[in-house]
């Protein structure tokens, strides 16, 4: 897969060297493309939601922060700043720290002049956002040593390469757990524990609380219209992949808390019967048909904190806002 990193640094020039990222992605377009064509092909159909963030979907997801019925982003910023010294203090300073998902490094930056990092790692699967906002990092923080990777890290986390070594700070924030499945969760929190060798490590993420269902369903289906246009956008992203003819207009946005699995669903409901030609293949949805397009699984303080303590964290801590909205663990 090629990248567009190999500018080389010109004196006078705020440019990142290509050799301070490292790309990990393996070039399996092919077998990316199998899996989404076999999702396609089954009953029920799925979508992952990676598929969701191409660069409209980026922009889309930006706005749904901003939303008001999405509370996720600003109470786990709320949470950040009203406990910024304290999370700060169980994490410790001179940290290597790794930003899972970085995207545009805002999040993190904002940790810099509380847990000052020796180094900086930026994790994302895309180069777009991070490898400019590196460069601006590069630059304004001179004496952190400021780098990328390249990785899809819902297939497994491996960092062995990219680590300096030393004490770090994990960091995962705005409940992006949240897609994993339990299981799959608790196998990536253990990926992570065992990338925190050395004293002084640890994680520190964001994950979003159990709530009522009517809170919980409008943060997924706001009155706007933003969700559903991001939901639907992944029918366009997929055209583009795969060639296929899929009208986004023709599903309905279809989003609601599963209790039973402590998860929101979101899908897409065929409105009426379509068929659509997969990879040469005619695939025929039913009139209400649904394609799975996410799950957004929530965890009770409690449940999450076991989660981290089976995973070998320990000393684990939790901070809420005072609505119990959202929650913020930091795990040794
Ligand atoms: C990025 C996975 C945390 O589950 O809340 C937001 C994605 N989907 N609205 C979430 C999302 C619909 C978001 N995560």
């Amino acid at each position: 897969m090629s990248v567009n990193v190999t500018r080389r640094e010109r004196p006078g020039e705020t440019g990142f060297a290509a050799e301070r990222i490292s790309e990990r992605r393996i070039d399996n377009g092919a077998a990316e493309r199998r899996a989404l064509v076999a999702g396609l092909r089954s009953a029920p159909a799925s979508i992952a939601p990676k598929y969701f963030y191409d660069a409209r979907g980026v922009q889309l997801f930006d706005a749904i922060c901003e939303l008001p019925e999405y509370y996720p982003t600003r109470t786990e910023a709320a949470i950040f700043a009203r406990y910024r010294e304290e999370i700060a203090a169980a994490a410790g300073s001179d940290r290597e720290f790794v930003d899972l998902g970085a995207g545009d490094c805002a999040k993190a930056v904002q940790w810099f002049p509380f847990v000052a990092p020796w180094r900086y790692v930026g994790v994302d699967i895309a180069p777009d956002a991070l490898v400019p906002a590196l460069a601006r990092l590069a630059s304004t923080y001179p004496a952190i040593d400021v780098c990328g990777v390249l990785t899809d890290f819902t297939h497994g986390l491996d960092l062995s390469r990219d680590l300096a070594g030393d004490a770090t700070t994990f960091f995962y924030p705005g409940s992006s757990i949240g897609n994993f499945t339990p299981m799959e969760a608790a196998r990536f929190l253990h990926a992570i524990r065992r990338h925190c060798r050395h004293d002084g490590s640890g994680l520190l993420i964001g994950v979003d609380t159990k709530k009522d269902r009517a809170r919980l369903e409008a943060a997924y289906d706001d009155a706007a219209g933003v969700t559903a246009a991001f939901n639907r956008n992944a029918l366009a992203h997929v055209n583009r992949v795969l060639g296929t003819c899929f009208a986004p207009d023709a599903f309905a946005h279809v989003a609601f808390y599963n209790e039973r699995d402590s998860r929101i669903e979101m899908h897409l409901e065929a409105r009426t019967a379509q068929t659509i030609v997969v990879d040469g293949i005619a695939r025929t949805f039913a009139a209400g048909e649904r394609i799975h397009t996410e799950s957004s699984y929530k965890y009770a303080p409690e449940e999450f904190s076991a989660m981290l303590e089976r995973a070998g964290f320990a000393h684990v801590q939790c901070w809420q806002d005072d609505a119990g909205d959202f929650a913020v663990y930091y795990g040794a």
